[in-house]
């Protein structure tokens, strides 16, 4: 049985999201955030003392994008997984991509507009990390324009590394209006049946 190690409400949420749908059973280990670092159970698996982290039989592997790849890779039936290297290869750059540019943005807004107590928000950082996703959410757009998903036709799960990510734009009240073609993959992406199974 894998488990995945994280609670719904963090990025251990990727993974659950990326389990149901290729309808692999999990057990989840409930780590809050906050208590990860301090938790001896999950440090054994993620020395970082972050979540998520996978253990399927006696493989051990930590950072929600390397486990979502492993995931698809080794149980992939419905066809998430690319057949050719090279679209594997944009899964990849997707994801990292998503990392690299997106999230840590997207959680800036988040924090100042959502998470935080009233009395820590900093709305000039949320304006400032807003205006930083400007440049990847115009490249975003520009990809997007001519296809439904991002390497084409079907939904993989380079869309759902990166659609996951961008979750945390809705709590980030980040201003989709010059980017429909961004708008309109994330709330196909984000309304697919496996994810809602996930949130439930
Ligand atoms: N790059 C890592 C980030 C993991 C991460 O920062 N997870 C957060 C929860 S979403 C965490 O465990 N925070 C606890 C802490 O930093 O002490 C991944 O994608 O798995």
């Amino acid at each position: 049985m894998i488990t995945i190690y994280g609670i719904k409400a963090s990025r251990a949420f990727r993974c659950m999201w990326l389990l149901e749908e290729l309808g692999v059973p999990y057990q989840r280990i409930d780590v809050a955030p906050k208590e990860a670092s301090q938790r001896l159970d999950l440090l054994k698996v993620n020395p970082n003392g972050r979540v998520p982290a996978l253990v399927d039989g006696a493989f051990v592997l930590f950072e929600s994008m390397a486990i979502n790849a492993y995931l698809a890779e080794r149980y992939d039936t419905v066809g998430l997984w690319p057949a050719s290297r090279e679209d594997r290869a944009r899964v990849l750059q997707w994801s990292c991509w998503g990392v690299a540019e997106v999230e840590e943005a997207l959680l800036v807004c988040m924090r100042h507009r959502h998470t935080w107590a009233a009395e820590r928000r900093e709305p000039a950082k949320a304006a400032e990390a807003e205006q930083k996703l400007q440049r990847p959410l115009k490249v975003l757009e520009g990809h997007l324009a001519g296809r439904p998903y991002l390497l084409g036709e079907a939904f993989t799960v380079a869309d759902l590394n990166l659609a996951a990510i961008f979750t945390w734009a809705r709590f980030g009240r980040i201003d989709f209006g010059p980017y429909p073609s961004v708008a309109r993959w994330i709330e196909g992406c984000l309304s697919r049946p496996a994810r809602k199974k996930a949130v439930a």
